[in-house]
């Protein structure tokens, strides 16, 4: 038995989470590593390299507020910064902080167990590395578990087979070339535009139409960027106060409340600005299917205006669900790119994809032969990446057995049965539903109180209760259960991963809220969470 584990802390990630946990721990003075299975940092920034890929929040808020220097200093060349840039930043981030020396790469951690006899955490890679810790900190990411198709044939496709969130680093030319984009989710709409202007042809395999808003990206104002920077403070605090941790302003009204010709209004002045702010035009948008139809309404016009051939219009326009309750892609090119000479719709709702031979893709109605063929197909979400390696807790319990119905956790900070694990934007924590950077911030910050808080007070184990875990899963279901969400097919639900047990891992009750009630918890002394003093309490 070794009690004394060879780090305090061994963070999983060097992404924004992993990148500002190591740092934050480590100026505390604890000793942290950090296992990160690509070559460098940077997280979902390193792999989705994808053309187009870029960040549908506007930089000046999708970025690190810890260190003041920091936001004075990087000036970022678009709205909406595209990945190289965003990657260069994180780049940045872990030269000035001098965190690559407290990580090891290309370290694939496969199995995590917690030793209750020495209430350590054993950690294991895929290149036989092993270590010890008091804490576990997982910071692998909320849309980082690739997902490949069940799709016959396709990992045999005879042509160039590339994957958004697995994209080689080397430059892809599509020059020439007959390409298959399958999924209109996020990923492919930033992509679909730029590979259309390359290649030869493009047909796009679409099973859901999905509402696209503009960005409106351009390059950044240098006027708005000094008024950025005189006013960090207060953007930075507006979005510590807000529902989706953006500096945003809040709705006063319901959609059905204001006259027709105001509701417009609001909409085409939103529409304006470009990206989510759409969504702050009213208050009941996520709530009430008739203010949500307003909306709708709105964006359909806008599709069939731009859309010129009417039969691709309708297939482009989503007729499934609500707008918003599934993640709305962002671009300003994705539906004109429709009108390209080049680039073919194909309904694969009407005409499912049946298998890939050689260089065919069959769909039940037409053989399609390509040259490469983009999966853009997403991720097993929000609980993908921690069930891919073995996480196991007191009594050897894997963590997979006990989200088998689906994640609980407490606050998605902690799960019970699993002590000293800590998930930044775990599940059932604002995550994907806030600015990430801000989110990460609140969630490390909670995790250094934490753990200065154990070592103040010679805690060993932290851990939440198995009540305090259904209280607040159960809060977290009837919070969503008040929205539309439930009316969409959406990976938010697990739904888009056959077999993945359906539960809605995001709790939509707004960041300030959460994090109001992630500072009581501390305050009260960690309220919910037993507090144990060592390996043999
Ligand atoms: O993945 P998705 P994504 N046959 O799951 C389709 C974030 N993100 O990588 O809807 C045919 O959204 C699937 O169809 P359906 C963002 O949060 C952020 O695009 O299941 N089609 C869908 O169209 C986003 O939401 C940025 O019917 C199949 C698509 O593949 C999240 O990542 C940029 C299929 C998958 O869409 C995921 O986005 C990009 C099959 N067998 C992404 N299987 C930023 O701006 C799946 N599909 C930060």
């Amino acid at each position: 038995m070794d009690a004394q584990p060879q780090h305090d802390v061994v963070v999983i990630g060097a992404g924004f989470g992993g990148l500002y946990a190591v740092h934050r721990f480590g100026e505390l003075g604890f000793d942290v590593l950090g296992l990160e299975q690509a070559a460098d940092v940077g997280g979902v920034w390193y792999w989705n390299r994808y053309p187009g890929a870029r960040c549908d929040c506007e930089s000046y808020y999708y970025s690190y507020a810890f260190d003041e220097a920091l936001q004075q200093d990087w000036t970022w060349s678009l709205r909406y910064s595209e990945q190289p840039e965003i990657l260069r930043y994180l780049g940045h981030v872990a030269d000035r902080f001098d965190l690559r020396r407290r990580y090891r790469f290309s370290s694939r951690v496969t199995a995590a167990h917690f030793d209750e006899a020495a209430s350590v955490w054993r950690l294991r890679t895929a290149d036989g590395f092993e270590t010890t810790a008091r804490a576990l900190v997982s910071a692998m990411g909320c849309l980082s578990q690739v997902n490949w198709p069940d799709i016959p044939g396709l990992r045999d496709f005879g042509g160039r087979l590339l994957h958004t969130a697995q994209w080689p680093h080397e430059p892809v030319d599509f020059t020439g070339r007959r390409v298959g984009v399958i999924g209109t989710g996020a990923s492919a709409v930033q992509a679909i535009p730029r590979i259309a202007e390359q290649a030869a042809h493009l047909t796009v395999f679409q099973r859901t139409a999905n509402w696209v808003l503009p960005a409106w990206n351009r390059p950044t104002d240098p006027d708005f960027d000094a008024w950025v920077k005189a006013n960090y403070g207060e953007i930075r605090a507006r979005c510590l106060a807000s529902g989706g941790a953006v500096p945003f302003d809040p709705p006063e009204h319901a959609a059905l409340d204001v006259s027709e010709a105001a509701r417009e209004a609001a909409y085409q002045a939103l529409w304006a600005q470009g990206g989510m702010r759409f969504f702050s035009a009213f208050t009941d948008l996520f709530t009430d299917e008739a203010a949500n139809a307003t909306a709708q309404a709105f964006v359909r016009a806008h599709i069939e205006r731009t859309v010129q051939d009417p039969e691709t219009a309708r297939l482009l326009t989503p007729d499934d669900h609500p707008i918003g309750v599934k993640r709305p892609p962002l671009d300003d090119d994705y539906y004109a790119t429709f009108n390209r000479p080049n680039v073919t719709l194909a309904d694969v709702r009407s005409a499912p994809i049946l298998d890939v031979s050689g260089q065919v893709l069959r769909t039940a109605s037409a053989e399609h032969e390509l040259d490469d063929l983009v999966v853009a197909t997403g991720f097993d979400a929000i609980t993908g990446a921690l069930l891919a390696l073995d996480v196991r807790g007191r009594g050897g319990v894997r963590l997979a057995d006990r989200w088998a119905e689906g994640p609980r956790t407490y606050l998605g900070l902690g799960v019970a049965g699993f002590p000293n694990l800590f998930t930044v934007t775990g599940p059932l924590s604002p995550s994907v539903l806030a600015n990430m950077p801000t989110a990460v911030e609140q969630h490390v910050d909670w995790m250094a109180d934490c753990l200065e808080h154990m070592r103040a007070h010679g805690v060993a184990t932290l851990e939440a209760t198995e009540a305090a875990e259904a209280a607040w899963s159960a809060e977290s279901d009837a919070v969503v259960a008040h929205t539309l969400y439930p009316k969409a097919r959406s990976w938010y639900f697990g739904a888009n991963i056959p077999g993945k047990p359906r539960r809605f891992g995001v709790y939509v009750g707004g960041f300030a809220a959460y994090r109001e009630r992630c500072r009581q918890v501390a305050e009260r002394g960690y309220e919910g969470f037993r507090l144990g003093a060592g390996p043999n309490e």
